[in-house]
């Protein structure tokens, strides 16, 4: 008999599981179970993205009356001047209720805060649409849920064109032309140049979403001239960059602003760099619709509109329509109890805990919120830290830890302890939640469940493949020791800003303990929570998907540790190199097959190969999945049939909020600054015209 067979009939035996169990079959894995139906309340518009906008000059334009009167005053340049050559005009025929009326707020609750505004080194500004109304990237990608399939690639945003060489080892990208930063600064390729070399080629800079040279097939940067540059690639026709250069990647910064701030033009240090425009600093400047005119620590954020915003309407209508946006400080749960009251206005309901009471209060016909659920894209895995090279620096605790973490019998443990029908079950009953396997979520058009391999609950099962992992419990007071004595422990990283993420990881803590592993909570605010989960100093981590293994499309390079700092689970250690097992090698490259190919079949074979990998070897433990609801007010106008709360992006980004408006009769009066403009950048507060 080997040594490991040895091991692990002893720890089998120490388990209480008879050693035929360990050598007779765990349970046999099964194609994931069939989900619940649920058909989506609302069904998308499908259109192609050339109906959505176009960029063209019109003959006149037009702004709120309110801001006529800071250009009478001398204050503003008129607004033929203040607006691009070709601005981008959204078409009429494709705005649900049609060109829209000046007027009004939009009051957004969030639980996030804003720690400041450098986005660039990794600020978050508390999430729930502040960033994504703030940044924009060049290009878009959340409204492509009603783009139809045969047309699908990302929109052109402040990227306006771009075309590949013959040979498709680069790309020209050509930037919408005369647009400016909402302080009046030309918007061009100058701000491209200092995102490149100082943000994404700076190994001492992180943006928020991590973006890195190998979100970009580490191109090469080349101005062409103001508005134009290329990026020269090593393999043809890359074309996923172009999904990588949506919200949260490529979404350039006021390098005015930002240069004299940065260590390679003079800055002080790349700490003063990322501090330098604290959230008490005003009217950064934005490509936003609004522009930050007010923070109340704790209680408010208030954006105004940004007078050079460079989108219109095909009336000439300078967006946006809304004057003004809030984003109540407060919990993420609070949002959707405000949102349902009617005293906050837009929610994601993504926490199944409120969905009996949301869908009670919205029931009512005097409510005064549509709710409408979207599809299934709300997923959450448990990952198993499997960098074992000082990622995290990791004691010997957490490294005999890491080092198991890498042992698919152990993984396979874990996965067989979960009874994902009871995780649902304990955060909603009924046909929302189903049993998720992990990885590619049925959301994605690539999902295939032939290609997932399921590992059913079966806690006989995982004692087996804790005893295979040569685990046993040797004192037999119910808990597996660890090699170095005593209880072997395992840390699992939550985020406690949501109940849900608490309930599963503590149904995740019960269930261990029945299969005989000791685990113990780390339950971090977000901010805390994010960080540590980037810094990988953790054991086991809970997180609610994001769009990689929604929509595959999005942040692809994601799905696997394509780079250094890329996947989920397993990023580089401190000498930069990542330890990959074999079959996270053969994730790496079906991902690279996937991104490496224009051929839709080939494109649907490399998802296949990466589902099936990561499924079969546990690589994430799938818990559940279930469908998020949109809650609006119903005074608001333009909103798009079927908005998923999350697809290729947030809902904040779907519904395009810059075209969303109130009719003036239903409009609330609840501007906090009515008729006023962002001063000048940093300066306190918004100005009026006199
Ligand atoms: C949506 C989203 C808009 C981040 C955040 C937050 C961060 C994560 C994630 C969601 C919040 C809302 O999600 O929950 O409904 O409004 O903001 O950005 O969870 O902690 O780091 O990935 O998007």
């Amino acid at each position: 008999m080997t040594k490991k067979i040895r091991r692990a009939a002893l720890a089998a035996l120490l388990l209480g599981v008879s050693a035929g169990a360990v050598a007779a079959e765990m349970a046999a894995p099964t194609a994931p179970p069939e989900p619940p139906k649920f058909d989506a309340q609302t069904e998308p518009v499908y259109v192609n993205r050339s109906d959505i906008f176009e960029f063209k000059a019109l003959p006149t334009y037009s702004e709120p009356a309110w801001v006529t009167d800071f250009v009478t005053a001398g204050k503003l340049p008129a607004v033929a001047e203040r607006l691009p050559k070709e601005p981008l005009v959204y078409k009429a025929a494709n705005m649900p209720d049609g060109p829209g009326v000046y007027g009004d707020v939009m009051r957004h609750v969030i639980g996030g805060r804003p720690e400041g505004w450098n986005f660039w080194a990794g600020q978050s500004y508390g999430w729930g649409g502040i960033d994504i109304g703030l940044v924009e990237c060049l290009t878009r990608t959340g409204p492509l849920f009603t783009v139809n399939s045969t047309d699908l690639q990302p929109l052109p945003n402040l990227a306006k064109s771009w075309a590949w060489s013959e040979d498709g080892m680069t790309l020209t990208i050509k930037l919408i032309e005369g647009a400016k930063w909402s302080d009046g600064d030309p918007f061009d390729v100058e701000d491209i140049e200092f995102y490149w070399n100082d943000v994404i080629m700076d190994e001492n800079v992180t943006p928020l979403m991590a973006a890195s040279p190998a979100t970009y097939n580490n191109a090469t940067f080349a101005k062409v001239d103001d508005y134009t540059f290329t990026l020269t690639f090593t393999e043809a026709f890359p074309e996923q960059v172009l999904y990588a250069m949506a919200y949260g990647n490529f979404c350039p910064g006021p390098a005015h602003v930002l240069k004299p701030k940065h260590p390679a033009h003079g800055g002080e240090s790349y700490e003063a760099f990322q501090n330098a425009f604290p959230s008490d600093y005003m009217n950064f400047p934005t490509m936003g619709g609004w522009a930050v005119v007010e923070h109340r620590p704790d209680d408010i954020v208030v954006l105004r509109r940004n007078p050079y915003y460079w989108k219109v309407d095909e009336a000439g209508q300078q967006l946006p329509y809304l004057d003004e946006m809030h984003f109540r400080l407060s919990t993420w749960g609070d949002r959707d109890v405000q949102a349902v009251a009617g005293t906050g206005d837009f929610s994601n309901l993504e926490q199944p805990e409120n969905y009996v009471e949301s869908l009670k209060k919205a029931a009512d016909p005097a409510s005064p919120a549509r709710l409408a659920f979207g599809p299934r894209s709300i997923g959450y895995q448990m990952f198993l830290n499997q960098s074992a090279n000082g990622w995290g620096e990791p004691d010997a605790r957490a490294q005999a830890v890491r080092e198991l973490n890498r042992n698919l019998d152990f993984r396979k443990a874990v996965t067989y302890a979960m009874d994902r029908q009871r995780l649902g079950d304990s955060l909603v009953k009924g046909p929302f939640t189903a049993p998720y396997a992990g990885g590619l979520m049925t959301s994605t058009s690539f999902y295939d469940p032939a290609s997932t391999v399921f590992y059913p609950f079966d806690v006989a099962s995982a004692k087996a493949a804790l005893a295979a992992a040569g685990l046993a419990d040797a004192d037999g007071n119910g808990f597996v020791d660890a090699a170095a004595g005593g209880d072997l422990t395992v840390t699992l990283l939550v985020n406690s800003d949501y109940a849900t993420d608490k309930n599963l990881a503590e149904g995740v803590v019960a269930m261990m303990a029945d299969a005989g592993v000791k685990v113990t909570l780390n339950s971090l605010t977000g901010k805390d929570y994010d960080n540590a989960r980037e810094a990988g100093s953790w054991d086991w981590l809970i997180r609610r998907n994001d769009q990689e293994y929604v929509s595959a499309v999005q942040n692809t390079n994601m799905l696997a540790p394509t780079g250094p700092k890329t996947s989920q689970w397993h990023q580089a250690g401190t000498d930069g190199t990542s330890d990959l097992q074999a079959y996270e090698q053969q994730l790496v490259d079906a991902i690279k097959a996937f991104t490496g190919t224009r051929d839709p079949a080939a494109k649907v074979e490399a998802m296949k190969t990466y589902q099936k990998v990561f499924t079969e070897n546990v690589t994430a433990v799938g818990l559940t999945a279930y469908p998020g609801a949109l809650i609006i007010n119903k005074r608001f106008a333009n909103i798009p049939a079927g908005a998923p709360i999350f697809m290729y992006n947030w809902a904040e980004d779907n519904i395009i909020r810059e075209r969303v408006f109130v009719p003036g009769d239903k409009q609330l009066g609840a501007e906090l600054h009515p008729a006023t403009l962002p001063g000048a950048p940093g300066s306190a507060g918004p100005v009026a015209a006199n």
